[in-house]
């Protein structure tokens, strides 16, 4: 299938320069385009990720990649969609994050070949810049009135907006000039914000170059959520790549707990499963939900993008494990990652009777319910049903020496600590 075709059966084209000449080039030609990211954090979260699986599909088709971390850019902040002036980062934490996130786009592209992807980072050339180079020859290009007229400035008229970050958009635009004279890029993809900076890089473009070839520019549209609430984010904040911020475990589950009415969307946009594919497990959301096989594959393919094999099937084994409660089948590490956010009781000094300490860690509300729960077989240690009320936990019941998994009833899980 045509590269275009597949994009839009996905739903993965939102706006386009230049409907027609983006499809001809495309039978035409392979060609070189980009996308950016700022460097505003040490991570992407999940809110990054489709404009550059969009670039990778591309790339999969032949064409080429640049992938730019904007390490200029990003000590200014894109004012798209910000109802507020940025606080500045220090130059030192922009470097910091630049590297952080160039590992984990790396990830994602072939570098190898012809059409290998290219890293760039637009301070090569923009860091040096002098300013009366900036002004005479790009800032004379772009008219106020015309960045007036963009979104993200006008909607930024009332409560203010500084000129570093009016300007930002010409940084955008220089880049896009530099990479279409340098590198023949010839289209720039971004999220549905970037709109503004796309179209103003392609007016640089022309200005600076009237003779040249034709740049064009496309956007992915927005993620949305069938409930209305906001894409990516869960109790505990942000989707984020680094295992570091978010544990494998929890990328799978975020992934795992699509609803339904999203499911299939999201295989379309996020994963490089074939039509095939995702139209099979369509017909299974719709004949067998509860056997959630598209919610499934969903959570495998993003997290062995994103996390790699051996992650993957330590989430898998985590999910196994607490739905089971075969607690002991997990390594102190897979225990930490999979109840990170579960109730946790730190003991302190001697440890009093299972019935005393699940009291007091609060599992049970009362010492008449804690004896009934233990006696019931209700309580679990470590995946061990524990019903002698007299009970006190040894060293033995400590893995790694560190903390105990308590479960009550059926899927309730605590932890107790020892300091
Ligand atoms: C210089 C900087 C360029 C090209 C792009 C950029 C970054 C761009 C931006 N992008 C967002 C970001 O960095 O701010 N000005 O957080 C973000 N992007 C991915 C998608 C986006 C966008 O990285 O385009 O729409 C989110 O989905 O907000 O020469």
């Amino acid at each position: 299938m045509e590269l275009l075709d597949d994009l839009k059966w996905r739903g993965i084209v939102y706006q386009q320069t230049d409907e027609e000449g983006i499809e001809e080039l495309l039978k035409k030609e392979k060609i070189t385009l980009y996308c950016g990211v700022d460097p505003t954090a040490d991570s992407m979260h999940i809110g990054h990720l489709l404009p550059f699986l969009t670039l990778r599909r591309f790339q999969m088709h032949g064409h080429k990649p640049i992938v730019l971390v904007g390490g200029a850019t990003g000590t200014i902040g894109d004012p798209s969609g910000k109802k507020e002036e940025r606080t500045l980062l220090t130059m030192e934490q922009v470097q910091k994050n630049v590297d952080g996130l160039r590992a984990q786009l790396e990830k994602i592209f072939t570098v190898e070949g012809d059409n290998g992807a290219t890293m760039v980072n637009n301070y090569d050339w923009t860091g040096s810049m002098d300013v009366v180079t900036f002004l005479r020859d790009f800032g004379k290009n772009i008219g106020v009135n015309y960045m007036l007229a963009k979104d993200t400035v006008s909607s930024r008229l009332e409560s203010g907006i500084s000129f570093t970050e009016f300007a930002y958009t010409i940084l955008q635009a220089m880049d896009f000039y530099y990479l279409h004279k340098n590198h023949k890029c010839r289209m720039q993809i971004g999220g549905s914000d970037q709109w503004g900076n796309i179209t103003t890089g392609l007016e640089m473009i022309r200005k600076m170059n009237p003779e040249g070839e034709q740049a064009y520019g496309m956007t992915i549209p927005l993620v949305t959520k069938s409930d209305g609430t906001k894409f990516g984010k869960t109790e505990s904040g942000a989707v984020w790549l680094d295992p570091e911020k978010t544990s494998p475990y929890e990328f799978y589950q975020f992934w795992i707990n699509t609803a339904d009415a999203d499911v299939v969307r999201y295989l379309k946009i996020f994963t490089f499963l074939n039509h095939d594919e995702i139209e099979t497990l369509e017909a299974s959301l719709a004949a067998e939900p509860h056997l959630r096989k598209a919610q499934k594959a969903l959570a495998e393919e993003m997290t062995r993008l994103v996390h790699g094999e051996h992650s993957l099937k330590q989430a898998e084994s985590i999910t196994k494990a607490l739905f089971s409660g075969d607690i002991k089948s997990l390594s102190a590490d897979e225990i930490e990652q999979g109840l990170k956010d579960v109730p946790t009781y730190v003991q302190e000094g001697e440890i009093p009777n299972i019935v005393d300490l699940i009291v007091a860690a609060g599992i049970s509300p009362s010492k008449r319910q804690a004896r009934e729960d233990v006696q019931n077989g209700a309580v679990s240690i470590n995946g061990e049903k524990m019903t002698d009320t007299a009970y006190v936990l040894s060293e033995e019941d400590k893995m790694d020496g560190r903390f105990t998994v308590i479960r009550r009833g059926k899927k309730k899980y605590y932890l107790i600590q020892y300091k």
